[in-house]
């Protein structure tokens, strides 16, 4: 159902893919029962949903396959210059039903189905995510991967084939349990190894992993394979396929066995169990840096691993008789570092300039710049990366080499440009002085690299005039901001089918490259037939939502109740505990004025804690124990509900975010970057209610202040007010605020497990509530009153739905990869033919 574009003509697809050696004729192939049969080499009959999706994702992946090979050939005949983009996180989910979008073989592929009498869901439901981020950061480049394959950018995305993505989310007794992904316990469908592409990393020391910390033995230079594993990226249309290419660890063949092993043959194959562990786990951290050696070294290796390959890559199509001509770099590579984890390709770059292409410093210098490109995500001090200077001399001594020339050489700079501004040299400098000196990463990645952005207007501004001031001040043609944005085929046309069906019948289907378009759906918030097909399509993807959920957990939500989200990792700054304390507030109205008007709703909240934050998943608990309190109250039965979905990810995402009226971004002013979840929501027909931060500030300048709900402090409000703010006064003075932390004080929802909450005190109250949730609490609850106000009007709701839908436009990651391309990459489209 829903499919919400046209489909091109049969013949046609079957030659677009059938562009290589091997013809599709649309009749006789039989993809799907060759690998159902021969992959498996087992009686039909005994084989189960798992063994059919491998079967269909193999046959999908066939018929990609040629136009993949293509798209590389027509890379390498024509030469063009290549974005690569570099991170440690590539948060992609699931394949299959974004492949075949992409491939416009939706239609096809369901037919097919129907007709083998496939159950369809039980097979989609058979691939597990691909978890390989944490949130944000992760969830951004696999959409910027999206949009450069779908605007046919000559790209390729590098990152780590980690064993294990981000950790899996149970809730025992209201906590948080992890629980190890182990996705790749069947093998992956869509993965191809290349062992001939395998390149060496060399570190200067050996290491090992004792019980999750690295050891060194010092001394013993060692080394390591990279082994690539390549996944195809679909751009939409199906013309150009990328290269999504993930390394993953091994140790070289020739480890060591003479120099270690005198003897012990089986200890020294065991030792091998440690190079294979670098690239095991992925670290889930959000927004913060945990400074472990073994995330030092996985940053490392991916830097050297995706380096070597792309300048081989560069010299086998820039030389002339053997001898490349480097200074063709920066015109044939743009290298994007996605934060700071890769800003090793600083100081590997110039590795690679000076020792192995024998360059003088200053061409290699001018080269690196002009290659590099560097993004920041958060401006949290917590989440700016350091690292121990003693961890260069040992695994890196020619990196830290390079790094105190850079250092040495920007000093004089400061010092010439500067004179007398001794603070300036200190705060600029790559080296942070103290009883550990560490290497300060942002610096080195800003000064080493041609640009440098931040992910939404405020926080570039934030960045450049707070963060790095000095920094910015010294090279300020390096400084930009490009605003975030997400891919429209996943969490839109794929997510919603409903919503993209009414849009499509409404104005076409240009949108799905062409975001902009839902501009022409403005008019049409006064035409009620469209604003019924906004409304039905809503409440179809509600009661969607809510079937799942019952089939899934048992868990019963009204879809004719209010959804209202908000769905990201679990941080102080983003203030789930603002949203509990509103919950608490209507929940003490509801409880002392029985007959109060007030529309029913159902909060959701979902995300995961970082395993060590221990006050997230103290909030985790609170969630869920408020959930249960709520639930176990006849006194609000039907009116108000909270759930927690445990395990958040991509898959959880598409279902609920299609289903959302209310998307709350909340976050303390000037801490979110920019947010992405918000502008999905946007896409999806749900009203925000939050604060002016991040994006979520342009989003509402898009479609208007007077159809978003935004309160609380401004960013400068909160750095003005810092000094003298203290929560107690709002405790004092607001009778709403103070009952509602009484409440929780008193054990209302901690029963059984008196005191449990007594860290929440601590953070909102007598530790000075540094997030300023008092703070925002009125005017939160003002806001929210406006929304209810408005929710009482379906007709009022659905227009401000549709000039919200109609003004999402801009959040295309398309738009901001065209911004990429064109200001920072100077990259052009490089089309398969
Ligand atoms: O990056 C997203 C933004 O939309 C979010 O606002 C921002 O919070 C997020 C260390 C991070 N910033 N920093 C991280 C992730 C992992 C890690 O180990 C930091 N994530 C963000 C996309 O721009």
């Amino acid at each position: 159902d829903g499919i919400a574009v046209d489909t091109p003509d049969m013949s046609k697809l079957l030659q677009q893919y059938g562009c290589g050696p091997i013809r599709f004729t649309g009749t006789s192939d039989a993809l799907y029962e060759r690998h159902l049969m021969f992959d498996n080499v087992a009686d039909l009959s005994t084989l189960g949903p798992r063994e059919r999706f491998e079967a269909v994702a193999r046959s999908v992946r066939d018929v990609l396959s040629q136009r993949w090979v293509l798209t590389e050939q027509t890379y390498a005949r024509q030469n063009p210059k290549r974005v690569y983009y570099l991170s440690m996180e590539f948060l992609v989910g699931r394949s299959l039903t974004n492949n075949l979008l992409n491939l416009l073989l939706d239609p096809v592929v369901k037919r097919a189905t129907a007709d083998k009498g496939l159950d369809w869901i039980a097979v989609l439901e058979q691939e597990p995510d691909a978890g390989l981020g944490n949130g944000g950061l992760g969830r951004l480049a696999a959409c910027f991967i999206d949009s450069m394959a779908t605007m046919q950018l000559p790209a390729m995305g590098y990152g780590l084939r980690y064993e294990y993505g981000i950790f899996k989310q149970t809730i025992r007794d209201g906590w948080q349990v992890e629980q190890p992904d182990n996705w790749l316990r069947r093998p992956d469908p869509w993965e191809v190894v290349r062992p001939e592409e395998k390149v060496e990393v060399k570190l200067g020391c050996s290491f090992e992993v004792r019980g999750g910390t690295l050891g060194v033995i010092v001394g013993r230079p060692s080394s390591l394979l990279g082994i690539p594993y390549d996944r195809p990226v679909v751009g939409y249309g199906g013309k150009t396929v990328n290269t999504l290419r993930l390394w993953a660890a091994a140790a070289p063949d020739t480890f060591d066995f003479q120099a270690f092993s005198a003897g012990d043959f089986v200890g020294a194959l065991a030792e091998r169990l440690t190079a294979e562990s670098l690239t095991r786990v992925l670290y889930p951290d959000d927004s913060t840096s945990m400074g472990q050696g073994l995330r030092f070294v996985q940053e490392y290796f991916l830097v050297a691993c995706s380096l070597a390959d792309l300048v081989r890559r560069f010299r086998l199509h820039n030389s002339d008789q053997g001898i490349p001509n480097w200074s063709k770099l920066p015109a044939k590579a743009a290298i994007q570092l996605n934060d700071t984890h890769p800003s090793l390709a600083v100081p590997e770059l110039m590795r690679l300039l000076l020792d192995e292409a024998r360059l003088g410093w200053d061409e290699a210098w001018n080269l690196t710049r002009q290659t590099l490109a560097y993004t920041n995500h958060t401006l949290l001090p917590e989440a700016l990366e350091k690292w121990p200077l003693p961890w260069f001399a040992l695994l890196l001594p020619r990196h830290l080499e390079i790094i105190l020339e850079i250092d040495r050489r920007l000093t004089e700079e400061v010092q010439a440009r500067f004179p007398g501004d001794d603070g300036r040299v200190e705060r600029v400098s790559l080296i942070e002085e103290g009883a550990e000196r560490k290497i300060r990463m942002a610096n080195l990645a800003i000064v080493g690299s041609h640009s440098t952005n931040g992910v939404a207007a405020i926080h570039s501004d934030l960045l450049r005039t707070v963060t790095v001031k000095d920094l910015a001040e010294m090279f300020p043609e390096s400084f930009s901001n490009k605003t975030n944005g997400v891919t429209p085929r996943r969490w839109l046309l794929l997510a919603n089918p409903h919503l993209a069906r009414s849009i499509t019948n409404a104005i076409g289907d240009g949108w799905v490259t062409d975001l902009g378009e839902l501009e022409r759906l403005k008019p049409l918030a006064e035409d009620k037939g469209f604003r019924d097909a906004v409304r039905t399509a809503k409440r179809e993807a509600k009661s969607r939502f809510a079937d799942w959920l019952q089939s899934t957990s048992g868990v019963t939500v009204d879809p004719d109740t209010i959804f209202d989200c908000q769905i990201k990792r679990i941080h102080e700054y983003k203030r789930q505990l603002l949203n509990a304390l509103r919950v608490v507030v209507l929940y003490n109205r509801l409880r002392e004025n029985p007959d109060l008007e007030m529309a029913p709703r159902t909060f959701f909240f979902a995300g995961k804690a970082a395993p060590a934050y221990h006050l997230a998943k103290i909030i985790i608990k609170f969630l869920n124990n408020l959930a249960g309190a709520i639930d176990g109250d006849p006194a609000v039965r039907g009116r108000l509900k909270v759930v927690f979905l445990p395990e958040y990810s991509v898959s959880l995402a598409e279902r609920l975010i299609p289903a959302s009226d209310v998307s709350n971004q909340i976050s303390t002013a000037g801490y979110e970057a920019s947010g992405t979840s918000n502008m999905k929501f946007m896409m999806n027909g749900a009203l925000t209610i939050g604060t002016r931060d991040g994006a979520t500030i342009e989003m509402a300048e898009a479609a208007g202040e007077d159809n978003f709900f935004m309160f609380g402090l401004t960013a400068e409000q909160v750095a003005g007010s810092r000094s003298w703010y203290s929560p107690h006064w709002h405790y004092d003075n607001e009778p709403e605020t103070r009952a509602a932390l009484d409440l929780i004080f008193s054990d209302h929802f901690s029963r059984f497990e008196p005191g449990i909450f007594e860290p929440l005190r601590q953070t909102l109250l007598t530790g000075g509530d540094h997030y300023m949730h008092l703070a925002d609490l009125k005017a939160y609850l003002e806001a929210d009153n406006r929304l209810l106000e408005l929710y009482r009007d379906p007709d009022e709701w659905a227009r401000k739905v549709i000039v919200n839908v109609a003004s999402s436009g801009k959040f295309s990651s398309d738009r901001t990869i065209a911004e990429y391309a064109a200001e920072i990459w100077d990259a052009k489209p490089c089309p398969v033919p």
